[in-house]
C-alpha cells in the first residue's frame, strides 16, 4: 500500500514538473489549469496521509516558509556585470567597431541577440541539480536574498531534469517579469480589493519578488527567463547559443527570441525589427542586448569594472515620459461616451510629441487622483492612445483640486447620466453633434439600415451643410441635396503639396440617383435593424432579435415598455431594461423614431422561428476561420432557427463551431467537455 502511495507521489509530482516545463519553458500547455490543480489537489491529499513521502523539492512544497522580517543580504561569488548601453544604430556598430580592433579581425563577428526584458535582474544557484538559492542581483557584489519567493515562482524548477546530466554548480541569471496580460489582471484584483495598483509590469514583478511573505509572491503572476551564468563547475559551453540551448533540455526557461546574427548588419536589423514588433510580444523590453557569442571571443575582451565588453544593451526610445497637466477636459466619443482628457505640455514619448493623454473615467481619475497642474507620468505604446500612468504627487501644487467629469454634456449641454454599476459616463442626446456623425455610420452600415455606398465623407458633407441633424433626415434627402453636394476629391500627382491637390467637387446625377435609391430601398426593413440602427446602449445585433422576438414586431409595445416588463424577457437583464426605458423615455428620442416612420420605414412581419428546426436554447460559439460563410451568416442561421450565438464559452455553450485558426477557445471548450463541431457538421445540422 504504502509502496503504490509512494510510486503514484512520484508519478504526480513528475507529472506537474513536466506540466510546468510544457507551459513555461515550451510555451505548449499539454494540460489545462483544471487538470493541473487535479494533480496537485491528489499530491496534497496523497502527502497529508503519508507524511513520510514529503520531500523538500515537491511541488507541494513551493510555498512553506513563514513570512520573514527582512531580507537577508548575499554576496555574489562572480559579480554580475551591468550592460552598457548603445542609443541607437551608430552606437551599436562603434561597439562592433570596438570588438573587431580588440579582437584583431576584420570579418563580421557572430553576435548572439536577446530582447532586453524589463523585468529584475536575480541569480539562481543549482547545486547537484537541486534549487538551493536565489537572489537580487542589487548592486552586483551584494544583492537580497529571495530563495523563499523565487522557488513560488511555477516557471523555475525547483530540480533540474533531462538527458544531460547538470552540473554540479550552476550558477544562472535571468530577468524575473510579469506579462501585460498578467499585470493587467493582478491590477485589476487589486482594484477590486481596493488597493493601490502597480505603475507597470515591472514595478509589480520587482514588488512582487522583494515580498517578506512568499505567499504573497506565490499570488503573482511571476514568469522568469534565463541569459547568463555566474560560476559553472561540471559543464562547458562553447558559444552562448549553445548555453541558451542547453538549459531548456535542463527545464530551465529561456526567451525563444533570440536570433544568432552574423554580423552588425544583422544585429542592427534585428534590432530595428524588434522595436517594430515589440507592442505584439506579450511582455515589456526595453532593447535588444547584443553579446558575442563565441565564449572565447568572449575571454579575450574581458570587461571593464562593471560591464562586460562583449555585450551592449541596444536601447529602445523610452514610452514613458514625465510632463504636466495644463488641463483636463471631456470629449464625447460616438456612442456618447464622456471620456476625460489631460491636455498635456507636449512632451517627446517614443519619438512622438504627445500632448493629450486618456484618462479612461471618473474612477480611474479618483484612482490615480490626476488633478489640473499636476505632473505625472505618461506611457505610450504603438497605436494605443496615450495614458496617464501615476501622478508624481510630490510635485503637486497646493492648490491642485480633485476633478469631476460635469454633469452635462460639455458639446450640447444635454443631462449626462452614469449607470450605478457602470464606470462610463454617456451624453443622452441622441442630437449630440458629437455623437450624431458616429451614430449615422452606426444607422448606416451593413448590420442596420444597410444604406449601400453611403460612404463616411458623403455623410460628413451632409451633417457639415446642415442636410441632416438627425437620421431620420437621410429620409427627407432629395435629388437635388445629394446631386449638388460638393466633396472633396483629391486631383492631380501624388507628389503635389497637401491643399493644392484637393478641389471641391459636387457628387452628380449619377451617384445621387444610385444613393437615393438605396436609400429608398432601406426604408424595407425589419424591427431587429431598426432597433439595432438606433444604436442604443448594450443592444446589439441578437440582443435586438430577442426584443423583436418578445415584441412580436411590434415597436409600440417596447416604447410603452417599463423596466419590469423588459426584465421578464430572456436574456434582458436590469442593465439593458433601464438602459432601454431612458432611451424610449426621451423625447427627443422618440421624435426621431416618429419620424422616421412616418418618412416611410416600414417594418416587415416577422416571422415565428420555425418549429422543429431544432436548435431552440442552444448555444453556439463560432471560433477560428469559417470558410462557407461569413460570422454574421453563422449567427443568423443559429438564431433564425431560435438558438443563440455567443462569443464567449462557458458550461452553458452547447456548441463550438471551429474553423482552421482556432486557438483557445476550442481549447477552453475541450477542457469544459463541451461539443466541437466542423464548419460542414454545423452546417448539415441547420440544414
Ligand atoms: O533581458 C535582459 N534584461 C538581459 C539582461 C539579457 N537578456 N541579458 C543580459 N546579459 C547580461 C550580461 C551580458 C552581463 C550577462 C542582461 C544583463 N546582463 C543584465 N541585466 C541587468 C543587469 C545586467
Amino acid at each position: 500500500m504504502n509502496d503504490s502511495a509512494a510510486g503514484r507521489a512520484a508519478q504526480l509530482r513528475a507529472q506537474i514538473d513536466q506540466a510546468n516545463i510544457r507551459y513555461y519553458v515550451h510555451d505548449d500547455p499539454t494540460i489545462s489549469d483544471v487538470q493541473y490543480d487535479q494533480l496537485l489537489r491528489e499530491l496534497e491529499a496523497l502527502e497529508q496521509q503519508h507524511p513520510e513521502l514529503v520531500t523538500p523539492d515537491s511541488p507541494t512544497q513551493r510555498v512553506g516558509a513563514e513570512p520573514q522580517s527582512e531580507l537577508a543580504t548575499v554576496a555574489h561569488r562572480a559579480p554580475m556585470l551591468s550592460l552598457a548601453n548603445a542609443m541607437d544604430d551608430g552606437e551599436l556598430r562603434a561597439f562592433d567597431g570596438r570588438v573587431k580592433k580588440e579582437l584583431g579581425i576584420e570579418g563580421p563577428v557572430d553576435y548572439l541577440c536577446e530582447p532586453k526584458l524589463d523585468g529584475l535582474a536575480v541569480e539562481l544557484i543549482y547545486e547537484q541539480g537541486r534549487f538551493v538559492q536565489g537572489s537580487t542581483r542589487g548592486d552586483g557584489t551584494t544583492g537580497e536574498d529571495i530563495t523563499a519567493n523565487l522557488r513560488t515562482i511555477r516557471a523555475i524548477p525547483l530540480t533540474l531534469t533531462g538527458d544531460v546530466a547538470p552540473p554540479a554548480l550552476l550558477e544562472l541569471r535571468g530577468e524575473v517579469f510579469i506579462t501585460r496580460e498578467g499585470f493587467a489582471q493582478l491590477n485589476r484584483q487589486r482594484a477590486e480589493a481596493g488597493q493601490p495598483l502597480f505603475a507597470n509590469p515591472r514595478n509589480s514583478a520587482a514588488g512582487s519578488v522583494r515580498q517578506l511573505d512568499p505567499k504573497v509572491t506565490a499570488g503573482r503572476p511571476l514568469r522568469i527567463y534565463c541569459y547568463g551564468y555566474g560560476l559553472v563547475d561540471g559543464h562547458a559551453f562553447s558559444t552562448q547559443e549553445q548555453f541558451l540551448k542547453t538549459l531548456p533540455q535542463w527545464g530551465l526557461p529561456v526567451n525563444p527570441e533570440y536570433r544568432l546574427c552574423r554580423g552588425i548588419d544583422e544585429a542592427v536589423e534585428f534590432y530595428q525589427e524588434l522595436e517594430t514588433r515589440r507592442d505584439r510580444l506579450p511582455y515589456d523590453i526595453d532593447g535588444l542586448v547584443v553579446k558575442v557569442n563565441d565564449l572565447g571571443q568572449q575571454t579575450r575582451l574581458g570587461q571593464r569594472s562593471r560591464s562586460p565588453r562583449w555585450a551592449i544593451a541596444g536601447k529602445f526610445q523610452a514610452q514613458q515620459a514625465t510632463t504636466i497637466v495644463e488641463d483636463i477636459q471631456a470629449s464625447v466619443g460616438r456612442t456618447g461616451a464622456l471620456t476625460p482628457v489631460a491636455h498635456l505640455r507636449p512632451v517627446n514619448v517614443g519619438g512622438v510629441t504627445v500632448s493629450r493623454a486618456t484618462l479612461h473615467n471618473q474612477d480611474e481619475i479618483d484612482r490615480k487622483d490626476v488633478r489640473v497642474g499636476d505632473t505625472v507620468l505618461v506611457q505610450r505604446a504603438g497605436e494605443v492612445i496615450p495614458e496617464v500612468v501615476q501622478v508624481i504627487t510630490e510635485k503637486r501644487p497646493p492648490h491642485a483640486k480633485p476633478y469631476h467629469l460635469p454633469n452635462t454634456c460639455p458639446i450640447c449641454g444635454h443631462e449626462v447620466y452614469r449607470p450605478p454599476d457602470e464606470v462610463v459616463a454617456r451624453c443622452l442626446n441622441l442630437a449630440c453633434p458629437a455623437q450624431v456623425r458616429g451614430r449615422f455610420e452606426h444607422f448606416i452600415s451593413k448590420g442596420a439600415m444597410n444604406i449601400d455606398g453611403l460612404g463616411e465623407k458623403i455623410v460628413e458633407r451632409l451633417i457639415a451643410s446642415g442636410k441632416i441633424k438627425t437620421v431620420a433626415d437621410l429620409y427627407r434627402l432629395t435629388f437635388d441635396d445629394l446631386a449638388t453636394l460638393e466633396i472633396e476629391r483629391t486631383v492631380g500627382r501624388m507628389e503635389t503639396e497637401a491643399g493644392q491637390s484637393k478641389k471641391m467637387v459636387a457628387l452628380g446625377d449619377k451617384v445621387a440617383t444610385k444613393l437615393l435609391a438605396a436609400i429608398d430601398a432601406s426604408r424595407q426593413t425589419t424591427f431587429a435593424r431598426f432597433i439595432y440602427a438606433l444604436g442604443i446602449r448594450n443592444v446589439g445585433e441578437h440582443l435586438s432579435r430577442v426584443l423583436e422576438r418578445a415584441c412580436q414586431g411590434d415597436l409600440e409595445r417596447l416604447l410603452a415598455a417599463d423596466t419590469e416588463e423588459l426584465e421578464a424577457i430572456h436574456e434582458v437583464g436590469a442593465t439593458v431594461a433601464q438602459g432601454l426605458v431612458r432611451f424610449t423615455g426621451d423625447q427627443s428620442n422618440r421624435a426621431v423614431i416618429r419620424d422616421l416612420l412616418a418618412l416611410g420605414v416600414q417594418l416587415e412581419a416577422v416571422e415565428a422561428p420555425a418549429k422543429g428546426a431544432g436548435l431552440s436554447g442552444k448555444t453556439f460559439v463560432f471560433t477560428g476561420n469559417l470558410e462557407q460563410m461569413t460570422r454574421r451568416e453563422a449567427r443568423e442561421l443559429v438564431e433564425a432557427r431560435g438558438g443563440r450565438a455567443a462569443t464567449s464559452i462557458s458550461s452553458r455553450t452547447d456548441y463550438v463551431v471551429a474553423g482552421p485558426g482556432a486557438g483557445s477557445k476550442l481549447a477552453k471548450a475541450e477542457e469544459l467537455g463541451v461539443a466541437v463541431l466542423s464548419e460542414g457538421e454545423f452546417l448539415e445540422m441547420v440544414k
